[in-house]
């Protein structure tokens, strides 16, 4: 199996464990994102283990790639409770996870795991769509109503929604009515002060950038934020309790260039040496 570049070779020393969550089943428009987490190991080899923005080196910390959820699965329930399993187990042991779609509906059976060991939970939430219908085509489980089952879960208040730019007037409304929703803006800073000491679970869909930069993925949606800023805001929530981490919908197959694939390495690096 391909490792993440600079992973451990022992779980035990690692605080941080990094898994793989290859399932695309529920994608709409472009499916592609079950290869991403072998594509990001293979690609993670091209980039340096120096962070320049955080002055820290992949060498230097203890992370651990324990490799993929079985990449054959393409049934919602059995992904569930494999990933819930996992989870549990990493959880049990006081890992914190960074786990890569996949896509978005990974993130559900995360939450499920992490909210059961904190239940005072909150969620932060970048994205390009707000991901809050009850249904799409018929589905409750869908990448298009993750946000909406979470929230079932945590309770809508405990989630904050940064870089929506795409949705319903519906969901717009939920958001607005439900959530702590700020649409276009990562405007972290306005509330960082009221998450200390809470536990966070950080979920990405890297689409929140825009196609110019990362056209790698289902469903991509022009408007979107630049790579500096995506660093800069990963940066303002420095400090806070952050105990999980998802970074969701590459498709690598949608980037003949591969520089969505390298975004993603060198974002998870970042994340790493961050938290
Ligand atoms: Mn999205």
């Amino acid at each position: 199996m391909i490792k993440f570049f600079c992973s451990n070779n022992n779980i035990d020393k690692a605080d941080i464990v990094m898994i793989g969550l290859p399932f695309d089943a529920t994608s709409s428009f472009r499916a592609g994102s079950r290869f991403a987490p072998d594509d990001v190991r293979v690609i993670s080899e091209s980039i340096e283990s120096y962070s320049p923005y955080l002055d820290k080196d992949l060498e230097d910390i203890e992370f651990y790639d324990a490799g993929n959820i079985d990449i054959t699965i393409s049934n919602f329930e059995k992904l569930r409770s494999a990933t819930r399993q996992k989870i549990d187990e990493l959880l049990s042991q006081n890992k914190k996870v960074l786990s890569i779609g996949g896509e978005h509906l990974v993130t559900l059976p995360l939450i499920e795991s992490y909210h059961k060991k904190y239940p005072n939970l909150k969620i932060i939430h970048f994205d390009a769509h707000a991901d809050l219908r009850d249904e799409y085509l018929g589905e409750k489980f869908s990448h298009a109503t993750v946000l909406r089952r979470v929230a079932e879960i945590v309770g809508s208040k405990n989630i904050y929604q940064f870089g929506i730019r795409s949705g319903t007037k519906e969901e717009f409304e939920y958001g607005k009515n439900n959530t702590n929703f700020f649409p276009f803006e990562m405007c972290v800073e306005n509330v960082v002060d009221e998450l200390q000491e809470t536990p966070i679970y950080l979920t990405i869909d890297l689409d929140v950038l825009d196609p110019s930069i990362f056209p790698g993925t289902g469903t991509p949606e022009p408007g979107g934020i630049c790579f500096s800023e995506l660093l800069t805001t990963i940066k303002k929530l420095n400090g806070l309790n952050i105990v999980g981490i998802d970074a969701v919908e590459l498709s690598p197959s949608n980037d003949t260039s591969r520089v969505s694939s390298i975004a993603t390495a060198k974002i998870i690096r970042e994340l790493l040496l961050s938290f």
